[in-house]
């Protein structure tokens, strides 16, 4: 039995804007053939994921007649329940049309601003249709080439006028619906607005409804702002705010590449998979391990299966390999927590504020110089990582 074979239960789900990519950058045109909604689900559950997610555009093409579109989201509907695969996402194309080119809700064109909230009504309407408990928000165009344009505090102030009215719809259509905000320093804009991560995790804080809004972060976003992912989904998933995640891979300094998982810093993605299953411990990540990715370039139809394929499997290596790395007795032994009794009763002094614990934090002895000579044994713990990683060094 292959144990690197994805199954249901691992929750992996691919977009169809990503196995469905034909290949075109600003250089060049498609290389591929598009292909139907319906076999791209039929393909991605013999790779064996479980779900698909989708923009509005990506089933149903702008200026589709409403009995076409009906008819489209039946044949995607069968095509879901024959292979039983879910569409647990779903977000808005709001970056494609040229009216979005000064962006969408942020727009300075009030027209513009409520043909993006329609549009983003509507987008919700079809992913509850397709049982999607999540809804993404990408601003892609949210932001300026020049801050001429606008008072960027006017911008967040429009995000969180059209985040209040979504919320508001979902909530009086006694929908069954998240949001999960992705941020992206810039490209295709020059600066995009909520540039990382943690300032999206502010933003969603001054929402009306904010128990309803996460966020979804993405490994290339954060890299190309030079931060760690890890870090970042740490923040989310403290926070309780880890409601979708982006998984692919950038080179850092780049363009969003959008690379198979796990093809470029192998060391992060293995910490990022350590973090989200939870092997050193803590709370695991539940939801959908989205793979937001695609093929090089280079690569023809069956390429695209074998990149989707490796998405999952490096994932399941990584997963096990991080399982191996945490049950290793000298890894555990380097960053176990000091129990003996005078450690432990100087963390207690610095656990919730006392005038007392504050007199007895002043009067203890701690011996800073001691601790600064001390060596922490963090080489021979990044070595045995990497030992690990390598394949080279197993623990069960
Ligand atoms: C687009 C973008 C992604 C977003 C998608 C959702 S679309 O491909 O590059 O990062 O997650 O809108
Ligand atoms: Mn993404
Ligand atoms: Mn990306």
């Amino acid at each position: 039995m292959d144990t690197f074979a994805p199954a249901r239960a691992d929750l992996f789900s691919f977009g169809l804007w990503t196995v469905g990519n034909v290949g075109r950058d600003p250089f060049g045109g498609p290389v591929r053939e598009p292909m139907a909604p319906t076999h791209i689900v039929r393909k991605l559950r013999e790779c064996g994921a479980y779900g698909v997610n989708l923009h509005d555009n990506d089933l149903v093409p702008p200026g589709t007649s409403a009995a076409r579109r009906d008819a489209i989201v039946a044949d995607f509907k069968a095509a879901l329940e024959d292979t039983g695969m879910v569409c647990p996402m779903a977000t808005t194309n709001l970056f494609s049309h040229p009216a979005f080119k000064d962006g969408a809700f942020t727009a300075n064109d009030p027209f513009v601003r409520a043909f993006a909230l329609r549009k983003t009504m509507a987008a919700i309407d079809l992913g509850v249709e397709l049982g999607a408990k999540i809804q993404v928000f990408w601003g892609g165009r949210e932001g300026v080439e020049t801050d001429a344009c606008r008072d960027p505090r006017e911008g967040i102030r429009r995000m969180r006028e059209a985040l209040n009215y979504l919320c508001a719809y979902v909530k009086d259509n006694g929908y069954d619906l998240r949001f999960a905000l992705e941020a992206k320093p810039n490209e295709p804009r020059g600066d995009i607005y909520f540039a990382t991560t943690g300032h999206m995790l502010h933003f969603v804080d001054s929402l009306d409804q904010s128990e309803m809004v996460g966020v979804n972060p993405e490994v290339a976003h954060e890299n190309m702002a030079g931060l760690s992912m890890v870090h970042a989904v740490a923040q989310a998933m403290e926070a309780k705010k880890l409601f979708h995640i982006d998984l692919n891979a950038q080179k850092i300094g780049r363009y969003d590449q959008d690379l198979r998982f796990g093809s470029e810093d192998l060391k992060q993605a293995l910490l990022l998979v350590r973090l989200l299953e939870g092997t050193a411990g803590g709370d695991r990540y539940e939801g959908p391990r989205h793979f937001d990715a695609h093929a090089y370039r280079t690569e023809d139809e069956e390429g695209v299966w074998e990149f989707a394929r490796g998405c999952m499997r490096t994932y399941k290596i990584l997963h096990a390999r991080a399982r191996s790395f945490d049950a290793d007795p000298e890894v555990r032994e380097i960053i176990k927590d000091p129990k003996d009794p005078k450690s432990m009763e100087v963390d207690g002094l610095c656990k919730g504020y006392d005038a007392n614990k504050a007199r007895a934090l002043r009067e203890c002895k701690l011996d800073p110089e001691a601790r600064g000579k001390r060596g922490l044994g963090y080489e021979r713990l990044d070595q045995l990582l990497i030992e690990h990683l390598m394949g080279v060094r197993s623990c069960a």
